[in-house]
């Protein structure tokens, strides 16, 4: 069985998350959708409302999981049995930092096969943080996160978790 992670922060899930999740799990037979778990990092939504947005987009699709994970990648993945890491590049800027992190986990686990995927140009220059910035001060993020969700992280965003 092709098993795949693509694991990330989703801080929040965008429309270019989306578009590779959609991507993935086409290549797979089961793809793993893992949120980092990081107490260390502060995040504008928690672990368990990422978790949510996902599980609520994939729900109609029997091959993807949803879960968190703590700790090493390269260690999880060896429990969960994956063969592959699903990491996405948007341009220039992501290159260095993906790059250092495939290496880095093909140092740790050299049989663990990192695959890049490109979404939609249009989703080329959609990220977590734009969200949070354009959200957090009132913007419209129509567009930029997938629409069952944009009423409920724009109101979050605009009103933070305590
Ligand atoms: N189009 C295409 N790809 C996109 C887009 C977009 N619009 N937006 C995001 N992506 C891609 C990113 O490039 C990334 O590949 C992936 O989607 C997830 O993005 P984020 O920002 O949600 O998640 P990251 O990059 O913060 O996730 C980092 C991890 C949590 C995977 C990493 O820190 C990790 O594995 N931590 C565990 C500890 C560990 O093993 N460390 C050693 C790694 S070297």
């Amino acid at each position: 069985m092709r098993t795949a992670i693509y694991p990330g922060s989703f801080d929040p899930v965008t429309l270019g998350h989306w578009d590779l999740i959609l991507r993935a799990e086409k290549l797979v037979d089961h793809l793993i959708v893992a949120v980092l778990h990081n107490p260390a990092k502060n995040t504008a939504f928690t672990v368990a409302e990422r978790v949510e947005f996902l599980k609520e987009l994939t729900g109609n699709l029997p091959n993807i999981e949803v879960t968190s994970f703590h700790g090493l990648l390269v260690d999880y993945a060896r429990k969960r049995d994956a063969q592959f890491i699903v990491r996405g590049v948007r341009a220039f800027s992501d290159f260095e930092y993906e790059f250092q992190m495939a290496l880095m986990n093909r140092k740790l686990s050299a049989s663990l096969e990192t695959v890049f995927l490109m979404p939609k140009e249009e989703y080329s220059v959609v990220s977590s943080r734009i969200v949070r910035e354009v959200g957090g001060m009132g913007g419209d993020i129509s567009g930029l996160v997938p629409e069952a969700l944009v009423d409920r992280v724009a109101r979050r965003l605009k009103a933070p978790a305590q």
